[in-house]
């Protein structure tokens, strides 16, 4: 069997979050650079691996897979254990919980996105939408760092995939909300950054494709 995996990735995506695992694990692989900008998303293709156009999608084990969530599911589960918690570890619902509760977040970094970015024209956007979706993902991270005050990682038994997943989420969120403010935030994206093999994939994420601005604050009304 190749072990090695594919990646589609979009820099600054989701997609980030299966790219820093790969570093994290050591997992050999190659990345298909893809872009929000013109077609190849919507390729047919490409839809014939991710159905609704979207990355991350990856080729492993002689089949495709999307859904961030359920790569790093994959990936811990056929390649890094270290990385994951199986049935039976006394911290497995945690992991599972805390897994998807990255994708809770990324629902407001998703809304956020679409109304500073995706909508290019100021009257196509909606100021009081921008800013409950701040106030919004605010309180979700608030959840990470009420954790994360007393130790190090989300999980008392060490680093982990979930790390991974809601870490790429505390610091895209830095980009539309004040997250040094949500105590505990800070420390815990200081030592996220920190991260070798997080250094590595930013290294590798490739040109600024979606965000260009450090900060993009709520208009005045
Ligand atoms: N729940 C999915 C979400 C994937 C997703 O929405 N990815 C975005 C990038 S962050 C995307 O590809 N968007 C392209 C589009 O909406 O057309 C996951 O975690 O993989």
């Amino acid at each position: 069997m190749d072990d090695r995996v594919t990646l589609w990735h979009v820099p600054q995506s989701r997609s980030f979050r299966v790219l820093w695992f790969l570093h994290e694990a050591q997992i050999a692989h190659d990345v298909i650079q893809m872009s929000f900008a013109g077609k190849g998303l919507r390729d047919p293709g490409f839809l014939a691996v991710s159905p609704a156009g979207r990355v991350p999608a990856v080729r492993v084990d002689g089949r495709t897979l999307f859904e961030s969530g359920a790569i790093l599911e994959w990936l811990c589960e056929s390649r890094a254990p270290q990385f994951g918690r199986a049935p039976g570890h006394p911290e497995r619902a945690d992991w599972l919980e805390w897994l998807h509760y990255s994708e809770t977040i990324g629902q407001h970094l998703a809304q956020l996105t679409q109304q500073h970015i995706v909508l290019r024209e100021d009257w196509m956007r909606s100021p009081t939408v921008m800013k409950l979706e701040a106030m919004r993902l605010a309180r979700v991270l608030a959840g990470v760092g009420s954790v994360v005050q007393g130790r190090d990682w989300m999980l008392a038994s060490g680093f982990s995939a979930v790390d991974v997943a809601v870490g790429y989420g505390v610091h895209l969120a830095r980009r539309f909300v004040q997250v040094d403010d949500i105590p505990g935030l800070a420390g815990y994206h200081a030592r996220l950054v920190a991260r070798p093999a997080f250094q590595a994939a930013q290294a590798a994420d490739g040109p600024a494709d979606i965000y260009t601005r450090d900060f993009y604050p709520v208009p005045e009304f």
